[in-house]
């Protein structure tokens, strides 16, 4: 095994390469790769030709797996989710958020693979919840650590769009749910801003008029260049996140253009 990795800004991301994702992953590359994850937040891997069996096992290598409650998957393997542009509109992505908040034990992470990207445009944005919290003044981390918010599911699957039996139901089984505003890794103790334009509706105990511009600076200071980081797909890329300290974006600028990608969500904990 000879891994190199080549960071990407400061903050965040960085390009690994000399793993074979397609294979089982032997426990001390399993270990480099999920370091990696958790050193630079968001990992991504070129000229990857998985199959949606060796997405779902690279991703279980990390943790049980989640079926997303809304999104079409892959019949053989329900593991795999689908966000393809010809079976759905896919800009409630493009916005700030973390996947599944609105979950008691949002996701640990993702293992996403680029199937069909469009000539230009479809990049993916992500942004480090921890750098931008730690850049926050120390008056500021200690009151936000003292607050809670809640994030609903109906946020960002409008009935206009998913309005069907379905919707009904994932709302039914996924009422809001109550998260710290700031929360703290389980394994590497950093910290970082968990509320996002995504999912979050509402500061605990703050009404509205108070709430939603704390919530819209927050949102905006995660999403400050100096935090982020752009990707440019091609077809075959994998990229894995750590989901309990960033943030993605899904960029919608390319019109009809066919965009196929292939999610595996690990579950994660309940945020603390
Ligand atoms: O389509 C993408 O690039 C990412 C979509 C997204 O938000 C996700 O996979 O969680
Ligand atoms: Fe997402």
């Amino acid at each position: 095994m000879n891994i190199t990795i080549e960071q990407l800004t400061p903050a965040i991301g960085a390009v690994v390469s000399g793993v074979d994702l397609s294979r089982p992953l032997d426990a001390q590359t399993r270990d480099a790769v999920e370091a990696l994850m958790l050193a630079h937040q968001v990992i991504f891997f070129r000229d990857q030709a998985l199959t949606e069996e060796q997405q779902r096992d690279l991703a279980a290598g990390f943790g049980p797996l989640h079926i997303h409650p809304i999104y079409p998957r892959c019949e053989r393997v329900p593991e795999i989710m689908l966000l393809d542009t010809a079976l759905n509109d896919l800009r409630d992505n493009a916005l700030w958020h973390s996947d599944v908040s609105f979950t008691e034990t949002p996701s640990l992470g993702a293992v996403l693979l680029a199937r069909k990207v469009p000539a230009l445009g479809g990049d993916t944005l992500w942004a480090s919840a921890t750098a931008a919290y730690d850049a926050l003044p120390d008056t500021l981390k200690t009151y936000l650590g003292t607050l809670s918010a809640t994030h609903d599911l109906a946020k960002s699957f409008p009935a206009e769009r998913f309005g069907s039996e379905q919707l009904a139901a994932a709302k039914r089984s996924n009422p809001p749910v109550v998260h710290p505003v700031i929360r703290t890794h389980p394994v590497t103790g950093k910290k970082a801003i968990f509320v996002s334009e995504g999912f979050t509706t509402g500061i605990v105990g703050m009404e509205p008029p108070m709430a939603e511009p704390l919530l819209a600076m927050l949102y905006a200071h995660v999403a400050r260049p100096e935090y982020t980081v752009r990707w440019k797909w091609r077809a075959g890329d994998v990229a894995i996140w750590d989901n309990r300290v960033t943030q993605h974006y899904a960029t919608y600028d390319y019109g009809d253009a066919h965009r196929v990608m292939n999610r595996a969500t690990i579950m994660g904990d309940r945020p603390f």
